[in-house]
């Protein structure tokens, strides 16, 4: 019997709508000529073996769970735009005694051709002899090569067929995209069941924080902090972290990507908080810096109310027709004045901006967009011109400044060297301008000293 979840019910993800809209794309009407009656291959990634047979936790592929809803691994998606029947066929793993013993029942194949709405399902092992079949009338096949060499393998034997067929037939198989070309711009924009997914995941993070900034005091393991982020994730129902957390104290906030978290605490130091819940595979990432000491105090708080200032402005400047190159360009602006303010920077906060040179504390960009993946799919500039992707509705992203002061990095402040901040939210874009899913999580210094004091 199925245990009772804890989380709410969301709207069902709309799975036929998604394929619909892949499918129409792949057709090869006049919108598609340039690259003919196309399929999409979409295998599941493989598990990944720690050791031996000890496996990784299972974390579904985005893009095949974006247009199928599957979660097993052990699958492949075939989407046939060019044909008229037949076109979305399941393979996946069929029932199997002895293996169900170790990784848990597995529905019959019609079972799952019904849940998924399937033209047909067929089992895995199926897949080699019938791919060149299933792609037969196709010119290219939207696939990436590089996660399972079976699946590799009889998508080159499918091109092998096409290009023996086409001299004499006029059809056949003749050329390979990346899924991406077409996934990417339609994962760009999350619709309602999405936002609903994401703004839980954002929920919990936020929760979550509550938990790791109260573990934060002079003595602590920076793994105590991570223990009650992901303690926070879990107790409330999220799938688990969407990547690796960051506690970093010190100067190893400095490190943008620092996952160790196995230093104590020290007691002037500054803890850089970077985690995000992951809910139906829907992420959030939130960033915070707190103090052990319970006071944002001295250099550290001249660094805070400069950034604390850049996201404010970056979040100012999230609506629709604005483009996350005008929310950088906010956090920069205000980087820049906080810089020379600081005496970080000789000159004026123009030249600054105009030379770059903020980039050596500010190294990163401000966004990234968010979704299925925390670095989630979309293109940031429009394909040949330097002009940044306007924002719409429905599209999802981080803003996140940061000012890092690496020891040796800052000879006209040395105070500030080992001081590391960023503070981080998540915004979706809807009709009326931003709205800020984290923003159950304060960023001010007094509400951030009264979650470390408890
Ligand atoms: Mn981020």
């Amino acid at each position: 019997m199925a245990s009772p979840t804890v989380r709410p019910r969301f709207a069902p993800l709309p799975f036929a709508k998604r394929r619909e809209s892949v499918l129409a794309a792949l057709r090869g009407g006049a919108a598609s000529r340039r690259h003919g009656r196309g399929a999409m291959v979409l295998p599941a990634s493989p598990l990944r073996f720690k050791n031996a047979d000890s496996e990784y936790r299972y974390r579904p592929d985005s893009e095949l769970f974006y247009l199928t809803g599957r979660t097993a691994p052990g699958c492949v998606a075939v989407l046939r735009g060019f044909a008229d029947r037949q076109r979305f066929v399941l393979f996946v793993e069929g029932r199997d005694e002895a293996k169900e013993l170790w990784t848990g029942p597995r529905p019959e194949l019609e079972t799952v051709r019904e849940s998924c709405g399937a033209d047909a399902v067929h089992a895995l092992e199926e897949f080699p002899d019938r791919a060149p079949k299933l792609l037969r009338g196709a010119d290219v096949v939207h696939y990436r090569f590089g996660a399972s060499d079976a699946c590799d393998g009889a998508v080159l034997a499918a091109l092998g067929e096409g290009r023996r067929r086409r001299p004499r037939t006029g059809t056949g198989l003749c050329g390979v995209l990346d899924p991406g070309g077409v996934l990417d711009d339609l994962r760009l924009r999350k619709d309602e069941a999405e936002a609903a997914r994401m703004r839980e995941a954002a929920r919990i993070t936020a929760a979550a924080f509550r938990d790791g900034l109260a573990a934060v005091r002079p003595g602590a393991g920076e793994w105590e902090v991570e223990a009650a982020v992901e303690a926070g994730f879990r107790r409330r129902g999220a799938d688990g972290p969407a990547f690796a957390t960051i506690a970093a104290a010190g100067t190893n906030a400095c490190t943008l990507h620092y996952t160790a978290n196995a230093s104590r605490i020290g007691p002037g130091e500054m803890v850089l908080v970077d985690a995000g819940a992951e809910v139906e595979c829907y992420a959030a990432d939130v960033s915070r810096a707190a103090p052990a000491s319970g006071r944002i105090e001295g250099a550290a708080r001249d660094v805070y109310d400069v950034v604390l200032e850049a996201h404010r402005a970056a979040i100012a400047a999230c609506r629709p027709g604005a483009s996350l190159a005008d929310v950088h360009d906010a956090a920069v602006t205000t980087v820049a004045e906080g810089l020379v303010a600081l005496g970080v920077l000789p000159g004026t906060p123009a030249e600054a901006v105009e030379t770059g040179a903020y980039r050596s504390w500010f190294p990163h960009q401000t966004s990234h967009w968010l979704g299925l993946d925390v670095h989630d799919a979309g293109r940031y500039r429009n394909v040949g011109t330097p002009r940044s992707v306007a924002l719409e509705p429905g599209m999802a992203f981080t803003v996140e400044p940061g000012l890092y002061f690496r020891g040796g990095s800052c000879p006209r402040a040395p105070d500030l060297e080992g001081i590391g901040i960023r503070i981080e939210d998540d915004v979706l874009i809807d009709g009326a301008g931003a709205e800020v899913l984290t923003r159950d999580l304060p960023a001010d210094p007094d509400a951030i000293e009264e979650m470390v004091r408890g």
